[in-house]
């Protein structure tokens, strides 16, 4: 593989001004592309060449393969960096790169196929030796099968669509009365998100940690771990707060993660950056869950703990580069991020509209990646990411009061935004004690929100 020289960054937001920075920095060429509603995204100005793709509609615009390939065409490009959503996970987007003899900065087509069924990507983590949810192997035929299956998994079970994630098409079942009518729904519902309605068996984890780790592999199949990040806080399948390492995990227990990573990434001859997501229970037992084949939003809390520049690795490995060996990577520290949003904090909903004040904090190990400003207007379009805050310290308790500071700092007028909740969150005695799990928000935010 030859040096990249020209790259296009098929993404938009704080993630494309974030790789631009890492692309510039190893001088490589960048160009961005964006949609009318984006016309006014300051980072445009960074890049070599900025190319209108269409209009505000993802599916016009960002989702848009033959616009984005001849851009990168055009434009002379040699590689695309795809960041995260859109078509970061996309196989037919990587077939058309390659197609047109551009590096594709991320894993093969092939292997983000198979990740994408869950069913299948677990059956192949079992047989790699990696600890899955126990449950039944393959999908479940009609509402009879899913009754008799259930009845030797044992109850409580949970329905899971095997083109999810994000917990579509996912039904807790308690017991027996309400299976038929639960594979059901669960099935409509994969198949109208999805168009694939199908479904697959679990038992259920109660009060699970979702703990997930940043792997990396190369084209000369070595592999490495990031460590791992704790995003057991999350609303609505959205995570809010993002912490690594995991301190929920006995050190034992994170040596075994994180040796089981590895040797999953082996199996597979992962290329590029992923994300392995287990659930944990309350007796430290772990579990695959899903493989997430992109960089991740989070990404930032394993850099702070590792050094590292999680881009800057996956172009080196997109050039053929070998990856350091798992030895020369340190970790040090306790690294916070909460992703502000720019919604109303009392439901959630979207607020786009126009940024009046936009004072960020700043200061040692405060990192604000970010690609908004006064006076710029959030679209509606896309999703309502307008910061991610990472506050790093020497320990967890540092972290949390250097984010504090952080939060109290930052001033954002003119959108509603989730400044105020997360300084809430910091101030929670549980999270402080670490004693939450994927549910917590569901349970507490009510009363949360009255104080
Ligand atoms: C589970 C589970 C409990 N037991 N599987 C949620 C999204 C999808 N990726 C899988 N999810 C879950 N699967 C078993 N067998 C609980 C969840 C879950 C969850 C997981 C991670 C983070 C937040 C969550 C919120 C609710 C449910």
């Amino acid at each position: 593989m030859p040096p990249i020289k020209r790259v296009l960054i098929a993404n938009r937001g704080e993630i494309a001004l974030r790789a631009l920075r890492t692309l510039k920095e190893m001088g490589k060429e960048v160009v961005c592309v964006y949609s009318t509603a984006d016309k006014e995204a300051s980072y445009l100005e960074f890049a070599d060449a900025a190319v209108c793709i269409g209009p505000p509609k993802s599916a016009d615009s960002y989702l848009n393969i033959p616009a984005i390939i001849t851009t990168a065409e055009v434009t002379e490009c040699d590689a695309v960096f795809p960041g995260y959503g859109f078509l970061s996970e996309n196989e037919h987007f990587v077939e058309a790169c390659s197609r047109h003899k551009l590096n594709f900065i991320g894993p093969s087509p092939e292997v983000m196929t198979l990740m994408a069924d869950k069913a299948k990507a677990k059956a192949v983590m079992q047989k790699a030796g990696v600890p899955t949810i126990p449950g039944v192997e393959g999908t479940l035929k009609d509402a009879e099968d899913a009754k008799r299956k259930a009845k030797s998994v044992g109850y409580p079970v949970i329905l899971k669509a095997a083109a999810g994630g994000g917990g579509r098409g996912m039904r807790v079942v308690e017991d027996e009365s309400y299976i038929e009518n639960a594979f059901l729904a669960a099935r409509s519902e994969a198949e109208n998100a999805f168009g694939d309605g199908a479904i697959y068996m679990e038992k259920l984890i109660k009060q699970p940690r979702h703990i997930e780790v940043q792997v990396i592999g190369d084209k000369h199949g070595n592999a490495i771990h990031i460590g791992e990040r704790d995003c057991s806080l999350q609303r609505r399948h959205q995570k809010v707060i993002e912490e690594a390492p995991a301190i929920y995990l006995k050190p034992q227990t994170r040596e075994k993660l994180l040796q089981t990573a590895i040797k999953a990434v082996k199996a597979l001859k992962y290329e590029n950056a992923g994300t392995l997501e287990f659930l944990v229970d309350s007796d430290q037992n772990f579990y695959f869950m899903e493989m997430n084949t992109r960089l991740q939003v989070e990404h930032p809390v394993s850099e702070s703990i590792s050094s590292l520049d999680i881009i800057e690795l996956m172009v080196r490995v997109a050039e053929g580069e070998k990856l350091p060996s798992q030895e020369e990577i340190k970790f040090f520290g306790h690294a916070i991020e909460c992703r502000i949003t720019a919604e109303d904090p009392q439901r959630f909903l979207p607020c786009p509209g126009r940024i009046k004040d936009w004072i960020v904090p700043g200061g040692r190990n405060v990192r604000v990646d970010s690609h908004c400003y006064a006076g710029y207007i959030i679209p509606p379009y896309y999703d309502s990411l307008i910061a991610k805050l990472i506050a790093y310290a020497p320990t967890r308790e540092a972290a949390i009061a250097k984010m504090r500071e952080a939060l109290r700092e930052m001033k954002v007028s003119g959108v509603k935004t989730t400044v105020e909740f997360h300084a809430k969150m910091l101030e929670n005695p549980d999270f402080a004690a670490n004693t939450f799990d994927t549910k917590y928000l569901e349970r507490h935010l009510a009363d949360m929100q009255e104080q």
